[in-house]
Order: structure tokens, then sequence, then C-alpha cells
């Protein structure tokens, strides 16, 4: 019966080409209201160009960068206000918080009776998401337009006469704008043109976040990435919506951020890394096109500078740091909890307030990270008076505290946010900071962290925290995990790649995928989309993508990759 309806549907706009290969639903993270429409299904022409107002421009030009090497079509980002024919593809920033009536043009007017999906079509938003009505507002509209979108939400509507993507902000225009880019064919990801028909599947997406921090970090300190590295890291948390890049920017094994105050940290402590691996640092410059890079794609860069433990680079760097006031060696093992800089001198704090002020001038975003774990050798009351400090410290750079969970029995401060890493859940002293008034970012250590194997057999990653295979990133509830601390009280969630074992791009994008989206669909997707079976199909369907864009993924076996 689906697929006569569908027949029926495509004669009524007169299209006799097959359905689009890919399904409104097939969305990785899962959108919050699908609504599909399979007499609305779209074909990208030669001729397409892209509408869009000076507030979508620079998103415009990034989808069409995204669309053009496999199209092989010249897709002109146009002037949305200027006279002439309406292309197919408009952007839209609206200035309200409710979304338009979107419609493209030449699209049915409202009211316009259209075909809907029968209940039981395969892609139909209900045969998976039972609920997803009631994933939203109070009352679901039919047409979604009783979401309000917020700071990253969007509305994507397809129809056989064209698209429209609309949104209150150029992020939530990017989100929409990823989205787009997964309903088009896997082929899409090729970098030379490809002959095909260019489908999108008819029908519209209302779509926001669950979550306002969703992230990954990458550990710079143990192996060093370089710049090309870290941006196309930063491409893949785009792809899926992920919004933020951890830098752990400094530890025992390298110091990787150029200070002009204290120039020996980075000159010095980042010669080494991990093993035999050279070393390496970023110049401001080189952090400064990262963090540009990385906020053209609406991702914010928050920079780790690891304290009191984990420091051992700088200690060669600066011996009057370390405790006894003189050099360790360099380390380049893979322990940890054996370094840290004296915290009853005050020459530390001076130290501190220098790195964190430089740093803080050079990252637009609001946050700084200043780690806070495994500073074992350090007595409990020295660590809480050194952490007090330290906080007050980001604060005067006006930037708000992020630290590990070990942060959490120091003071509170303005707005500072724990980074729970723990693999028990039951952890009274993180309730108890969040009773305080601290946030949570949410890394489990045994669902969240991307360096632990998927199997016993995997070459490269730890097993300290377990193995992670994909359902087991994805079986978890980033609002209910720690006990005593409320959904309200998440900021989000986070997927860490530690890299002692990790040495190549390569390996990273081997660790990241395909965990990494599963964790960006849990920050992303409202709960009522939850479903590990619909999740490894959607997910499957990204192989194929993964692979046209030279992505070395891992393919978990849990996966039915086509
Ligand atoms: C613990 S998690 C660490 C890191 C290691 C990691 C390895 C955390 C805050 N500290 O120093 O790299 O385990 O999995």
């Amino acid at each position: 019966a689906g697929e006569l309806a569908r027949v029926a549907a495509d004669r009524a706009v007169g299209q006799l080409a097959p359905p689009a290969p890919v399904r409104l639903g097939d969305v990785v993270p899962a959108p919050e209201r699908v609504l599909p429409d399979p007499a609305g299904d779209f074909t990208l022409p030669p001729d397409a160009a892209i509408r869009v107002g000076v507030a979508g421009l620079d998103v415009a030009e990034q989808l069409a960068g995204w669309l053009r090497p496999a199209t092989g079509y010249p897709l002109p980002v146009t002037d949305a206000a200027a006279p002439g024919p309406g292309g197919p593809l408009t952007l839209t920033v609206a200035a309200t918080g409710a979304t338009a009536p979107a419609r493209p043009e030449g699209a049915p007017a409202p009211g316009t009776p259209t075909p809907r999906p029968p209940a039981d079509h395969p892609a139909s938003a209900g045969a998976a998401r039972p609920d997803a009505a009631s994933a939203g507002t109070a009352r679901a509209d039919a047409d979604g337009d009783d979401v309000a979108l917020g700071d990253e939400g969007y509305r994507l509507d397809v129809t056989a006469a064209g698209i429209r993507i609309t949104a209150t902000t150029p992020a939530g225009l990017f989100h929409g704008a990823q989205t787009l880019r997964q309903l088009l064919p896997a082929a899409i990801e090729s970098a030379t043109p490809v002959t095909t028909r260019w489908a999108v599947p008819g029908g519209t997406v209302v779509d926001r976040p669950r979550f306002a921090y969703r992230g990954a970090m990458l550990d710079v300190a143990r192996h060093f990435f370089g710049v090309d590295d870290v941006l196309r890291v930063v491409d893949h948390l785009a792809r899926y919506k992920l919004n933020h890049l951890h830098l752990h920017l400094t530890d025992d094994q390298g110091w990787r951020i150029a200070v002009d105050s204290w120039p020996r940290l980075a000159e010095v402590g980042g010669a080494t890394a991990v093993g035999d691996a050279p070393g390496g640092r970023y110049t401001r410059d080189d952090y400064r096109r990262i963090v540009g890079y990385a906020a053209r794609r609406h991702v914010t860069v928050v920079p780790e500078i690891d304290l009191p433990g984990h420091t051992n680079a700088a200690l060669v760097a600066y011996p009057e740091l370390a405790p006894g006031k003189t050099a360790p060696p360099p380390y380049t093992g893979t322990e940890v909890g054996f370094s840290y800089v004296d915290p009853a001198d005050e020459r530390t704090y001076a130290f501190v307030a220098d790195v964190f002020g430089e740093v803080a001038a050079l990252t637009p975003g609001p946050w700084l990270h200043l780690g806070g774990d495994e500073a074992f050798k350090v007595p409990a009351a020295s660590y809480r008076a050194f952490v007090a400090r330290a906080q007050e410290l980001v604060a005067a750079t006006g930037k708000t505290v992020v630290g590990w969970h070990q942060l959490a029995p120091a003071g509170h401060v303005d707005g500072r946010v724990l980074q729970w890493w723990g693999t028990n859940g039951d952890d009274p002293e993180t309730a108890d900071a969040v009773r305080r008034g601290a946030r949570l970012i949410l890394s489990p250590g045994n669902r969240a962290y991307l360096d632990m194997k998927y199997a016993p057999d995997t070459p490269i990653g730890h097993d300290w925290a377990g193995l992670i295979d994909v359902r087991r990133a994805y079986d978890w509830d980033p609002g209910a995990h720690v006990v005593g601390v409320p959904e309200a009280a998440v900021l989000g969630v986070e997927a860490p790649l530690w890299t002692e074992t990790v040495t190549t791009r390569a390996e990273i994008e081997f660790m990241m995928f395909p965990r990494l989206p599963a964790i960006a669909e849990l920050g992303w997707s409202p709960r009522a989309t939850y479903d590990w079976a619909g999740f490894r199909e959607r997910l499957a369907g990204h192989g194929p993508r993964w692979t046209a864009a030279g992505i070395a993924f891992h393919p978990a076996p849990e996966i039915p990759w086509p």
C-alpha cells in the first residue's frame, strides 16, 4: 500500500524518477521532528543557484563548497533580495524566534492538500519514533510551526519545486545545511564529479539540540597533531552538529601552545611526545587559524591548560616551577599522576596568570579549561587551595571555568563547569558540587572515551575503563547518568580522545568513527528518538559517505553496513 501511494504521489507531481535513495529520517543525529512527503522529492538541477540574505551568506558558500565537487555544478550563491527568478535552494535567517511559514517559491501554498505518507510508510516519522510529536513543545503542530528554533535550531522544507532552510541564527542555518548534505546520495562526498540523480527526499524537518554543549576533545600533548589534522577534526565535529572542540594542549609529554611571556614552555616543553614521536607546538597564528576555522563551522574551541598535575613538560622548561626547583628529565612514557607545579610558590601563580591571560586573549570562546585531574602527589588541602586560586585566575580573564570533576571539592565560582569522566554514576562529591551551582559536561570514561578499545583485538587504545563498542557508546542517557544530578544541570556531552596510542590522522578517525556520531546523537537528539535499532540502521548509511570522504572508520561488526 505504501509503495502504491508513493507511485500515485509521484504521478501527481509528474515525476517518474525513482524515489530519493535516502529517506528524510536517515539523519544523524536524529532530528527532533521529521515529516516526510514522498510527493515532494526534489532533484538538484545543474543550473541550481543558492539564494540567501547577508546573514546566511557564509553558510551558503560553505554549502556550495560541499556540493560542487561531486555534482560538478557551478552552484552560484546569489542575493535573495535581488530581483530575478527564484533559485531552487533558499537559505533564510529569520529575525524571530518562531519558525517562519517557510515554503520554497513554487511550493503549494499553505492549505493546499499535500499527500501525507501512510502510517506504515518506512520513512514515516511515527514508525521509528512513536513519541516524536511529544518530543518538542506541548502541542505538536503537524507542520512543526509550533517549535521555537532557538540559537541552533533550523527548519528544512523540501518540495518538488525547491528547498528552503530557515533558522534564527547562522549556526542554525549551518546545522540545517549539514542535514541537507546528509539527505543527498552518499556520492555527494566524492571529491570528483559523479553522474547521478541528486535527489533529496521530500518533506519537512524541524530540529534543535537537546543540550547546548556538544563536544569532542583531542589530546595534542601525548602525540602532536598539526593544524591541518585539527582542521579535519573540526570538519568531522561539524558534520554531526557538535559545537565544541576541546584541545588538551599541555601534559607531561609536551606543551603545545606558544606563550610569549614564558617562551621556553613551547620551545623546550614542546620538543617531546610519547616514545620517539616528534614533538610540536602551535604558534599564536596556528592557534588563531584553528579557532577561526572552527568558528566558521560554528565550533567553539575550549583550550585546556592542565594544572597542577600533568605538568612535566612545563617543569623541564622552567625548573623554578618544580617543587624541588630542579628540572626533571623530559618524560616520554604514558604513566600519569607524578608531576605537579609547586603550589607553595607565588611564582607558580604568576605563571598561571600569565598563561591564562595569553591563552584567553587568543581564544574567542567563553571557556578556559584548567584541567585539575590526577594530581596524585599534591595533598588534598593544597590541591583545593591551588584550584580555588586557579579558578579565580580564570575568572579574572573573563572566561568561564571548566575543569575535570576532580575540581568538585574546591569552592564554587560563578558558572563553573565540571567535566565528569567517572565510570560509576554514583558520585556524591560531584553531585554536591552541582548542588552548589556547578554544571556538568558528561564524558563517562566507560561510554564516551574514544581512546578505549572497541574490542579486545582493537590494535590501538586503552581498556582501563572497559571496552566500548558502538552500542555501549550510544546506550546511556546524559540527562540521567549521575545520581542526584538533574538534566537541567547537564550542560552537555563530550567525547575525549586521549592519544597515548594514537599517532596519525587515520588512527584519530578509526577511534572517532563510528563512536563520535553516537555521542553526537546523545547530545543533540531528544530522548524520544532514542532507539538502538533505528540508530544502527541510520549509522550504516554513513559508511559509504565516510568511504567517499576518505574517512578511515572502524567497520564495527554490530552495524549493518551496506
Ligand atoms: C586519564 S581522563 C586521564 C588522561 C589519560 C587517560 C587515558 C583524565 C582526565 N585523565 O591523562 O590520557 O586517562 O585514558
